[in-house]
């Protein structure tokens, strides 16, 4: 070969070599805003190769609804339980292969047997949280135990709460005794009227960081996700305190699932194995204190981790999972939607 030809071959062989890996070395990730560490993403680039492009959303809804408009395509979207569970009626998730998930084994056994996805064919868990109250003792006296102490007249302008049609929507269900099985057309009517003083009370509406509200001082009482309650307890102990409702809180279990159509199927299984090594897992607790499914993980926590009332409450309060409810998530959205626009918000 002369020196041309040589050169010319090893030319063809490095961009070859080149293109094919970076054709496939990605991953299309579509989570929840304040929910993976980057030191996460940037750990699994550096070990695989894969290139992890990143987009974050602050509800289900959200997530289905630009799933749904097939603006963009994803290898790896994070449903909560009641949206595994409407995602697995419509199809629109990939029956998933255990064998490609050795550490699948390090799930606790609580997350199998859920009714959403009872066997875990189709997602896997990543977090598990609730949705409470967030007082500053500093500033509220008075005791707080449920949903209605939050959402009174001395409290206007104090308040942050999660932008989340569904979560609101179930708050004003259990302050009339009804539980988040019960959303029907008929009981929003029924809910509307307290919704209707609830909301121009609230000041804040943040799915993200509604941690940040409570921390500047802008208010003085939230209804959070559990992991937002675990970080400001851990940051200031004497000024907060984490209270779930006695009325009865949600507990969500987030999950990884591979939506149908997904281009890097490799790529997502190498990622859904990545995040529950227990080192990892335990990496990701230490950003977003939530309640790890990860039975290897939580051995890693320490005491004061272990601790925090927001990410592993005791007692024995009142928590349940949601459930698909169907078409009337639409009435739900529409509701709030239109209560905001009337106060204000
Ligand atoms: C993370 C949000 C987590 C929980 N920012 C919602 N299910």
């Amino acid at each position: 070969m002369t020196r041309f030809a040589s050169l010319a071959l090893a030319m063809l062989v490095s961009l070859f070599a080149g293109a094919a890996p970076s054709a496939a070395a990605e991953l299309n990730l579509f989570a929840w805003s304040e929910y993976i560490p980057q030191s996460v993403l940037d750990g699994f680039t550096k070990e695989t190769g894969i290139e992890v492009n990143y987009e974050t959303y602050a509800s289900n809804e959200e997530m289905l609804a630009k799933l749904l408009s097939g603006a963009a395509a994803y290898d790896l979207v994070q449903p909560s339980e009641y949206t595994v569970e409407a995602m697995i009626k419509e199809k629109m998730l990939l029956k998933l292969d255990h064998a490609k998930i050795p550490n699948l084994k390090n799930v606790g056994k609580e997350y199998w047997g859920q009714p959403h996805d009872p066997k875990l064919e189709y997602s896997v868990p990543y977090m598990q949280g609730t949705v409470g109250i967030v007082v500053n003792t500093e500033k509220v006296k008075e005791p707080i135990t449920g949903y209605a102490d939050v959402f009174q007249e001395k409290y206007k302008g104090r308040i942050v709460i999660l932008d989340d049609a569904l979560e609101i929507v179930t708050w004003a269900l259990a302050s009339q005794g009804l539980g988040p099985d019960q959303v029907t057309k008929a009981n929003l009517e029924k809910v509307k009227p307290v919704l209707t003083k609830w909301l121009p009370l609230v000041k804040v509406y943040d799915s993200d960081s509604p941690k940040t509200a409570l921390l500047n001082g802008d208010v003085d009482l939230g209804i959070v996700w559990s992991g937002e309650a675990a970080i400001l307890l851990q940051e200031q102990p004497k000024r907060f305190k984490y209270v779930l409702p006695k009325e009865g809180a949600h507990m969500f279990i987030d999950n990884v699932a591979i939506p149908k159509g997904a281009e890097n199927v490799d790529a997502a299984y190498k990622f859904i194995d990545y995040m529950l090594r227990p080192a990892v897992s335990r990496e990701i607790s230490k950003d977003f204190p939530y309640t790890n499914p990860n039975v290897e993980a939580r051995k890693l926590l320490t005491p004061e981790e272990r601790a925090n009332q927001a990410s592993y409450p005791t007692g024995n309060p009142k928590l349940e999972t949601f459930r698909d409810i169907g078409p009337v998530a639409a009435d739900v959205d529409k509701l709030i939607t239109d209560l905001k626009a009337k106060s204000g918000s």
